[in-house]
Parts: C-alpha cells; sequence; structure tokens
C-alpha cells in the first residue's frame, strides 16, 4: 500500500466499515465485560458520529477522548473520524495541569472521558476558555462529575445506526496525539487518515504478518500510537480481532490472565513490561503464553538480557522495533525469523533511513549519528507549532532525535539521544518538567534529573538535589521530596532514585554538566 493505492477522498474509518461489509459477523473485540463483532461496533460507531453531528460538530473539529481501554474507547475513535472530526487520543496518566495545557492548545468542542478519570480533570473543565460538551463513560463519583456532563449510553442511545462517513480528503487530519517535548509543554503530532492504512501495510501485514486469523493484545494503552496502531487499526486492517484491558499494565498477573483468558496470538509491551512480566513469571507466578506466536517490543531500548530471559521463558524471540508518534508507528524492526538481538532491525521496506553527522553528511557504518527517516507516514505538523514543525520535518525527512549507529549488515543499533529526554516505560518523561517540580519545593536549591539504569537495564529519572542549607536530613528531604510532587507530576515521571548532594557538576558557563552525572548513575539494584 502506497499513497497512491488509496483513492483522493479516504476516510480512514473504512478500516472499520470493510468489515462490517464483509465479515460482519466476526469477532471484533473482546475484554472482560464481553465481546462485539465488527457489525456491532460498526452500528455504535455510527451512533457516536451521528451523536456528534447533533452538537452540530463540523469536520475538522477537534474531539478529544480521555478514555480507559474499554469498548467506548474504540467506538468513540472511529465515530469521530467517520465524522470527519479528529480524535484526540489522550494519555491517561497526567495530572489536571497537563490536562489544562492540552485542552487549551487543541480546543475540542467534545471531550469524552471515563467516569474513572473525572478527578484528574478536577477544576480543568471550569475554567477553561471555551464551551467543551462533556460526555462521561460509566460510573462516576457524584464529586469528580463534570458540570452538565452527559452519560455516553444515553447520549448515543437514541442516536441513529446508519450514518454516511465524512468524505475526507487522504491528507485531511484526523487524529491528534500529544507527546512531552523538552521543555515539558506536550507538543500535539497530527496524522492524516491516510497514515493508518498506509502504516497497517506495511507494519502490520509485511512485517507482523497479521492476517484475519490473528487476534492482538497490548499492555500498552489505545492512547499511544504504539497500540492505536498495533492493536486496533493493524489488526482491523487485515480483519484481526483485538483485546482489550482497561487496567494497569504494571499488573502483570492481571496481563497474564488476559493473555490465557482470550489468547492473543501477537502481544505488544514497551521492554519495561516485559520485565514486570519477567519478574512475575521468574518468581513463579502461573503463567500459559501458549497461544502467543509474536511478541513486540518497542517504546525504549530493549536491554539484551530481557530478550535472553524472555526467550529462555517463552520460547520466543521478541521482536524490537523503532516507531515514533510523528511516523504513526515502527519505520526499523526485526523481522521474525530474522532477529539480531539488541539491534533495533532493519529499515521496513517503504521507509527509508539516513545516519548523518552534524553537518548533515550521512556517516559510515559503525560510526554513530543522527536518525532521519523518510516515509510516507510522517506527521502533516506538529500543531500550532511552526518552529518546532521545521526543526524536527525537514523536506522529506523526519529527525527523530536519535543516535543510531548501523553495521555492515545493514542492522540498526540505538545509541541514545541527541537531547535530554528520557524515555521510561515507553513514554516520555522531560527531565526539565521533573527539575522544576523538585524546584518548586522551598528547600530545594537545585537539581538535576538524568537517567539512570535498573537492575534490568532499564532507564529511569534519578535526581541529584542540592538542599537550600547544610545539614538537612537527607532521608528527610528525600521523603518530603516525594509527597511534594505526587500533586505536580504524573506518577511515572517521578524520580526513582534521589542523591542529596552539596553541589552539581558545572561547566565554566554554569551550565549542569549532565554527562557527568549520567556517568555516575549507571546501575541501581
Ligand atoms: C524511542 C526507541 C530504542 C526513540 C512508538 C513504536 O515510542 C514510540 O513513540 P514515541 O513518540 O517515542 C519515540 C521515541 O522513543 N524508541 C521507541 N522505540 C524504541 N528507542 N529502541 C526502540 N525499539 O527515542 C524514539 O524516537 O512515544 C514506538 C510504535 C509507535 C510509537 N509511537
Amino acid at each position: 500500500m502506497k499513497l497512491r493505492d488509496l483513492p483522493t477522498f479516504y476516510n480512514a474509518s473504512e478500516i472499520l466499515t470493510r468489515n462490517a461489509e464483509t465479515r460482519g459477523d466476526a469477532t471484533a473485540l473482546v475484554c472482560d465485560t464481553g465481546s462485539f463483532t465488527f457489525a456491532q461496533m460498526d452500528r455504535k460507531a455510527k451512533q457516536v458520529a451521528n451523536a456528534l453531528r447533533s452538537f452540530d460538530l463540523r469536520p475538522g473539529e477537534p474531539v478529544a477522548l480521555l478514555l480507559l481501554d474499554r469498548p467506548e474507547w474504540v467506538m468513540s475513535f472511529f465515530g469521530v473520524l467517520m465524522a470527519g472530526s479528529v480524535a484526540v487520543s489522550l494519555n491517561t496518566l497526567l495530572v489536571p495541569e497537563d490536562y489544562r495545557a492540552i485542552l487549551e492548545d487543541c480546543r475540542p468542542r467534545v471531550l469524552i472521558v471515563d467516569g474513572a478519570l473525572c478527578d484528574q480533570l478536577s477544576g480543568v473543565i471550569e475554567e477553561l476558555p471555551f464551551a467543551v460538551r462533556v460526555i462521561v463513560v460509566g460510573e462516576v463519583v457524584p464529586a469528580a462529575r463534570p458540570p452538565r456532563a452527559v452519560d455516553f449510553a444515553e447520549w448515543i442511545a437514541g442516536a441513529s445506526e446508519h450514518f454516511e462517513p465524512e468524505l475526507t480528503h487522504r491528507e485531511d487530519p484526523c487524529c491528534l496525539n500529544y507527546s512531552s517535548g523538552t521543555t515539558g509543554t506536550p507538543k500535539g503530532i497530527v496524522h492524516a487518515h491516510k497514515d493508518l492504512p498506509i502504516s497497517a501495510q506495511l507494519v502490520g501485514v509485511n512485517t507482523l504478518g497479521l492476517t484475519a486469523s490473528d487476534r492482538t493484545f497490548a499492555a500498552a494503552k489505545l492512547f499511544f500510537t504504539f497500540a492505536t496502531g498495533g492493536n486496533l487499526i493493524f489488526p482491523w486492517f487485515t480483519g484481526a480481532s483485538i483485546t482489550l484491558f482497561s487496567g494497569s499494565p504494571r499488573n502483570a498477573s492481571n496481563i497474564l490472565r488476559v493473555i490465557e483468558r482470550h489468547r492473543p496470538t501477537v502481544f505488544y509491551s514497551s521492554p519495561t513490561g516485559y520485565a514486570i512480566l519477567l519478574a512475575h513469571i521468574e518468581r513463579g507466578g502461573h503463567h500459559d503464553l501458549s497461544s502467543l506466536r509474536l511478541c513486540v517490543s518497542a517504546g525504549e531500548a530493549l536491554p539484551e538480557t530481557i530478550w535472553q530471559r524472555w526467550k529462555q521463558v517463552t520460547g520466543l524471540e521478541l521482536i524490537d522495533g523503532i516507531g515514533s508518534t510523528e511516523n504513526y508507528h515502527m519505520f526499523i524492526c526485526n523481522k521474525p525469523g530474522e532477529v539480531r538481538p539488541g539491534s533495533s532491525g532493519r529499515p521496513i521496506p517503504g521507509y527509508q533511513v539516513r545516519i548523518v553527522d552534524e553537518l548533515g553528511q550521512e556517516v559510515k557504518p559503525g560510526n554513530i549519528g543522527t536518525l532521519l527517516v523518510k516515509g510516507e507516514t510522517a506527521s502533516l505538523y506538529y500543531h500550532r507549532q511552526y518552529q518546532r514543525s521545521r526543526e524536527t520535518f525537514v523536506g522529506e525527512w523526519l529527525n527523530t532525535g536519535d543516535k543510531y549507529f548501523a553495521d555492515t549488515d545493514g542492522y540498526y543499533w540505538h545509541a541514545g539521544r541527541s537531547d535530554d529526554m528520557l524515555k521510561v516505560g515507553g513514554i516520555w518523561v522531560s527531565p526539565h518538567e521533573v527539575e522544576n517540580a523538585l524546584l518548586s519545593h522551598p528547600d530545594v536549591l537545585e537539581c538535576a534529573v538524568v537517567g539512570a539504569t535498573d537492575s534490568s537495564g532499564l532507564v529511569k529519572p534519578k535526581a541529584y538535589v542540592v538542599p537550600r542549607e547544610d545539614g538537612m536530613n537527607p532521608a528527610e528531604l528525600e521523603a518530603q521530596l516525594v509527597e511534594h510532587v505526587v500533586e505536580r507530576l504524573a506518577a511515572y515521571k517521578r524520580a526513582r532514585w534521589v542523591r542529596i548532594v552539596s553541589d552539581l557538576p558545572k561547566t565554566a558557563t554554569g551550565k549542569v554538566q549532565r554527562f557527568a552525572l549520567r556517568r555516575g548513575a549507571e546501575a541501581h539494584g
């Protein structure tokens, strides 16, 4: 599938409607509360589209989804696409301040929120400088109920199950995903309708070999394009079914229970997720992974030890691949049967990659440089970010900000980032944002946050803190800081280790020497 193979006017909701027409009775989605066929999901999505129309929503207007991985996530996403609107899939792990910034940036006309997540929006909806209609999925405690919220089931109950999807252009925006930047302000990454089927063909079909008899499952959540692609768009593109689980991916026994109960054939997770499963299994925890034929790892660098341990326990070779929200999904990936453990694999046909030096000159195999990628699924631009868009989308090339080297067999090896950003459990963490949260504590004079590795070789934030006064009890300050950041930072961003120090290494111009801290921060138990 190439861009030219798609009709000029193309709506990616076709990925669902085609299945409804050709295999309507086949299972589309399973979860702990039941299952849906393609025809059922299609009808629900059409009801959502009609309900959105009743709000006088115009094509191109954004609709925000702050939803757990339940069937309503999928109904809403496809309903939004059918209506020609732009689906803004929000990370469910953030704090109210983050949501305020994102909602003010994208100004959705409608927000569909899970009842269980409403308290994370406390005070936010009321203070937005524009009106937003709020739809709540499932139960919500009265205190957390946003003003004038409407119940999702009631909202779609009377709506027609027939809807002619909006005839969008294949290059019209269809979804917006927010990603942290170095300064902490999130960037809205805009993708067009065309990016979904092209990525599904190149990655889902050609690389992972998905077919209609597969069933996918992701520990990563649907708001992350690693999972939107891998556990929704790609399988449905081929007619395969998906597994949804609304609980925490950090709970190994729950993830293993879902795999045992719903028997997926393909599983996606970050390396951190695999490490959590391995720790459980190696402690003797019950597991039955016999349904799996393929396990895909992405989101952060996969330490080779995790690859080896997974092979030992399951007999399966982890398929590591690098992707980005900017590219929608993976562009370099290992191929089943041709895996080189520790590497990210080879470029996926349909994408071209280059490794360049500071002058933009291509480097020789074995030399480290910045990784650029060219293909037909690059984001259109960062929403309302002219300068950042120009820095990242350079002509036909997308600058990943990753350091890589290639070997002489054409395999690509990750060698860190060219900025200070950290990938923690597959999700971006800006060290500056963690530092700002710590600095807002009155006893902190200075601090610096860098990535340090845990016993599995996975990166987590580590803070070096200089107290305002000498002689403070380090353990007490540490405990206070942990408490202090709870309200200010999403849990996954918090420093896992805090070192109280008397000063920070600085350059002659007074800048913190992060590389010196990084060197001293290796390997924690
Ligand atoms: C890092 C990796 C080493 C790398 C993503 C697959 O992670 C995804 O998207 P994000 O926008 O982050 C992109 C950045 O994450 N990274 C991702 N995978 C690997 N580093 N090895 C890997 N295998 O810094 C990259 O630039 O959050 C991954 C599919 C869809 C995605 N959105």
